[in-house]
Order: structure tokens, then sequence, then C-alpha cells
């Protein structure tokens, strides 16, 4: 058997082939079984998608679909019971996952104001030490992306059926459904591009489960033999929180018939507001793709056309086309993670590769009646996490420590035994996933911007601990909220002005001033935030 060993070299900051045998380096690190010795880096495999709630993820014990793959992470790792997000939207939650940094600081407050890519990231950092990096699928930030070797991502949101990608900064379509097309990307960077003589770090990001829930031809259906029941709280009345009543993502209100929920009919009877949209998004499809799509929707129009539904079973029943699609689109999201899974063990990378499952936000899965995300409430700060290393973490391992998306980047620079810039603002995760419980955060701060804005979500920041939430909504309102999370979990009862709750809310006013004090936010950074935003969004102050 061919031994070898990759040596950090501190000085030169490279990696050094010490001693190999008869077989190349390239055949050592493909061949089956071939095994890493223990000083060497890890590799990491990043997977995350778009809006993936973790209720639609089996190892979170909810019921709603069956998700093996995903779960295989955490059944030989580790499943992260509080992963949370600093700001719960696309672009600005990708700016702290590179950056380590609030988005107050790396600078992309909102998913409008662009991403300054030459400032630091972990993927940089990596490059310069000897890693082989790469990014495929959504990233959401303009610009050509910086610290990859390699790199094929979509611009803006992408598009489910023959989506466009940039290929390191060149524009091409590839034929076939996005989320497929995506892994077999990077399966290909894997086995055919990738320098394989270098640890690696992969950026595997999809752009499912991201509205609007456009589901792979083999699954159109899959969830049709069942009523799906929502949540309890789905016909929420919002009293007591002002900004919660404000907001433009209601399931039964805002949620496009044709857009949404793909009833474009032939007859062009119902004709709503983002109608033509969705037709450009059905125009791209092959005619084979659309008979299949055809004969799948074209009985559901035509039976929706035929009932004159109202209120509460209009609103049931739009629910329960949404959740149908979303979780379809998940199923192929689930296959992907199982092909790279697959594709690491075949190859002798089980043992030496880390790999993440994420989401960049949580999502709403028709709690409080809603679809989308943003707010602070828990189902989407929540985000999914789940992370295996068969070296270091024990099958089966449950984190239920407060951890954030700011700790991605010192996480993946520790486990790659690279030190952590020390303005970098999150904190490495790697001991809690290894079982040590040693000092840990007791509160995490948010702060979300998007306002005026599409669904519109006030803007906000606020405090969480374990128990407690404590919420500012501000701008065109002065509202704050208060959370007992472990009497009120699904967040109806605003116990702002409970006097019992008065030594409660002071600790945790007060905690909330220090977060901003240690995070470096203030209501002067807030004020010149929304000055860029307005300014971008060309709207008067
Ligand atoms: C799009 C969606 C919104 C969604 C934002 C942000 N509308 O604008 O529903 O909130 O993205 O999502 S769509 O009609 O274009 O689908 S994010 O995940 O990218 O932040
Ligand atoms: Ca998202």
């Amino acid at each position: 058997m061919a031994s070898f060993s990759l040596k950090w070299d501190d000085s030169s900051t490279t990696w050094q082939v010490v001693a190999f045998s008869m077989l190349s380096i390239v055949c050592l690190y493909s061949c089956v079984n071939a095994e890493s010795p223990s000083d060497t880096p890890p590799n990491i495999v990043f997977i995350m998608s778009d809006d993936h709630a973790f209720q639609a993820i089996s190892a979170y014990g909810h019921h709603l679909n069956k998700t093996p793959n995903i779960d295989r992470i955490a059944k030989e790792g580790a499943l992260f019971t509080k992963g949370f997000v600093t700001n719960s939207i696309c672009a600005p939650s990708r700016a702290v996952m590179l950056t380590g940094k609030h988005c107050h600081i790396n600078g992309k407050v909102d998913n409008v104001q662009a991403f300054n890519w030459d400032q630091d990231n972990f993927a940089k950092t990596l490059q310069g030490v000897g890693y082989q990096t790469a990014l495929v699928g959504k990233i959401h930030l303009d610009g050509q992306p910086q610290g990859f070797d390699y790199s094929i991502v979509l611009p803006g949101q992408g598009q489910y059926y023959a989506p466009e990608f940039i290929e390191n900064g060149v524009k091409r379509v590839i034929p076939g459904y996005i989320t497929t097309v995506t892994t077999d990307l990077a399966l290909h960077w894997l086995d055919q591009k990738r320098d394989k003589e270098k640890p690696f770090l992969l950026l595997y990001h999809q752009k499912a489960p991201h509205r609007t829930w456009m589901p792979e031809a083999k699954y159109l259906g899959l969830f049709d033999t069942i009523q799906i029941e929502p949540p309890t709280n789905f016909f929420d009345d919002y009293e007591g929180r002002t900004a919660a009543a404000a907001q433009e993502m209601s399931i039964l209100k805002d949620i496009d018939v044709v857009y949404d929920l793909k009833l474009l009919d032939k007859e062009q009877e119902l004709k709503t507001r983002y109608r033509n949209a969705f037709q450009l998004k059905y125009d791209r499809m092959t005619d084979e793709e659309k008979a299949g799509w055809d004969a799948y929707y074209d009985p559901i129009i035509e039976e929706f056309k035929s009932k004159d539904r109202e209120d509460d079973e209009l609103a049931l029943w739009k629910y329960n086309r949404y959740i149908r699609d979303y979780l379809s689109t998940i199923q192929s999201v689930d296959d992907g993670v199982g092909a790279v899974l697959d594709y690491l063990k075949d190859n002798g990378l089980e043992k030496n590769t880390i790999v993440v499952y994420t989401s960049d936000q949580g999502f709403y899965l028709g709690e409080h009646g809603w679809f989308d995300k943003r707010y602070m409430y828990d189902e989407s700060l929540r985000t999914p996490l789940l992370m295996k290393y068969p070296k270091e973490i024990k099958p089966g391992t449950i984190v239920d420590k407060l951890v954030q998306n700011l700790d991605y980047a010192p996480t993946f620079l520790d486990y790659a035994g690279v030190d952590i810039p020390s303005d970098i603002q999150g904190e490495s995760f790697r001991h809690l996933a290894s079982g040590k419980v040693t000092e840990w955060r007791d509160a995490i701060y948010y702060s979300y911007y998007e306002f005026p804005g599409e669904h519109h979500v006030k803007r906000h920041y606020g405090v969480r601990t374990d128990r407690y939430k404590l919420i500012h909504f501000y701008y065109d309102i002065d509202e704050w909220e208060l959370y007992d999370l472990e009497v009120d979990p699904m967040e109806m009862n605003n116990l702002y002005a409970n006097e019992s709750y008065d030594e409660i809310k002071q600790s945790l006013h007060k905690r909330l001033e220090e977060l901003r004090v240690q995070y470096g936010d203030s209501d002067e950074l807030n004020q010149q935030n929304l000055d860029r935003y307005l300014t971008a969004k060309n709207m008067s102050k």
C-alpha cells in the first residue's frame, strides 16, 4: 500500500509533499478507500440551499417530508437545534457567511446594495494557504466572486428551468433543471476540475426551494395523496403585533395563484399581477418538459376554476398547493446531497471531509399564515444546520447552543488550522460539534433592513437568548415586542407591556445594548444604511 503524508509548513504556508511512494498523488486522492493521514487538513463541502425551512427536514423531527440524504449528515455527525442567521434574507446572509462579520460591518445589509468582494473572506484565506476552492450555484452577490479558483454561479436569483450560469465570468445557459444541473456541476468539479493534490473547499449552493417553487418533472405530484394540515397559528390575527400585521406575505392574500401556484390557464382567464412573469419562466421549458408540466397542472387548474372557494377554505387550498410544490423542490435538493455524499464515500474522501448542510435563512411554511422570511420570529431567524466530520464529530451529536451564520468562517478556518483574523465577529463552533462544551455566548444579535421593500417587513433589530426575545421595529413605527419562547414558542403573545416581565425586559434591553456595542452597531449606522438603501432604490429620504 502506498503511503504518503502532506505536512503543513508554517513558514511558507504551502502544502509540501513529504513522502510518497510509487503512486502519484492524483491517484492517492482519488483511489477508492484511500485514507488521509490524520494530520491532513480537512476538505470542506459547504452545502447551502435557499429558503429551506428546518420544518422541512425530517432530521428535525417534523413529518412534512422525508429528506434521507440530508438526514444522513446529522446521523453521521451533528444536528444543531439552535442555528440562526443575523439577518434573514439571502444576499446579506451569504455576505455574513463569507466574511464572518455582521451586515453593518461587511456593508451588505440588504438585497439591493452592492457587495464589496475586495474585503477578506474565508475562501480567500483558505486559498491563500493552499486550498483549492470552488463556488457552484447561487451566491446572489453581484460581481466576480473572489477567493475561488473556479466559480460557476447564477446571475441573481437564477431560473428553475434552462438556468443561466456565469462560469468564471462568462455567461451560458445550461439545459435542464437547476437543482440537478447544479449538482452535476459540483460533482464535475470534484471529479474532473479540482487539483487533487490540494485540500479543497467546495461551496455547493442550490437555488431551491426558493420562490416560485417549480418542481423537477419526476417529483410533480409527490405530495398530492395527503391533505397537509397547516400550523396551529395559520389563522393568526396579529393582535398586539403591529409590524406582523403590516406584512405582505400572506398565503391567503399575497400569494399569486398563477406565479406562485402555477395556475397558468390556457384561456388566460386568471389575470393576476405576476402572470406574465410566470409565463416567462414556463416558456424556458422544452416541449417535453411543458407536456409533463401541463399533464400535471392542467387538471388542477380546471378543478380550481370549477369551484368557488372563499376565506378559510381558499386559504387552506392555497396552503396545500404552496406546500406541495415547495416540498417537491426539496426532494431534488436531497437527491443532490445524496449524490455528493456518495461521491465522497466512493472516492475515499469521506473521513477527511467536513460536510455542512444549511440554508441562507429559515422560511414560513404557513406559520402566522405566511410564506417568505425576513422577520426575527423563530421560523425565519432559525436555519437548518447539520454537520459531519468523522474524525471529530460523533454520530448522533446534538448541539443546542446558540450559533449563527456569523460563525461559519471562523469555524472553517479553525478546522483548517489557520489563525482566525481578529476582526472576524463570529466564533468557531468546532468544539461544540466535538461535544466539548465550554463557555459560549448567551445571546445573539439580529438586524433586518430591507424596508420599504417587497413583502413589507419593517426594519427591526433585537436580541434572542435561549428563552427570551426582544425586538424593536423602527423607521415608520416605534414598537417593541417581547416573547417568552418557553411558554409561547409560536410568538403569538407580545409581553412587552406585561408588568410581570419587567425585570426580564430590563435585562434584555441591557443585553441588547451590550451586543450592539460589542458588534459595533448603532442608531447612527442604521441611519446611514437607511440613507444608502433609499438612494440605491431611488426613493426620497
Ligand atoms: C424575490 C422573491 C421574494 C423574496 C426575495 C428575496 N420574489 O424577490 O419573494 O422575498 O426574492 O429572497 S420573486 O417573485 O422574485 O420570487 S432571497 O432569498 O433571495 O432573499
Ligand atoms: Ca433565501
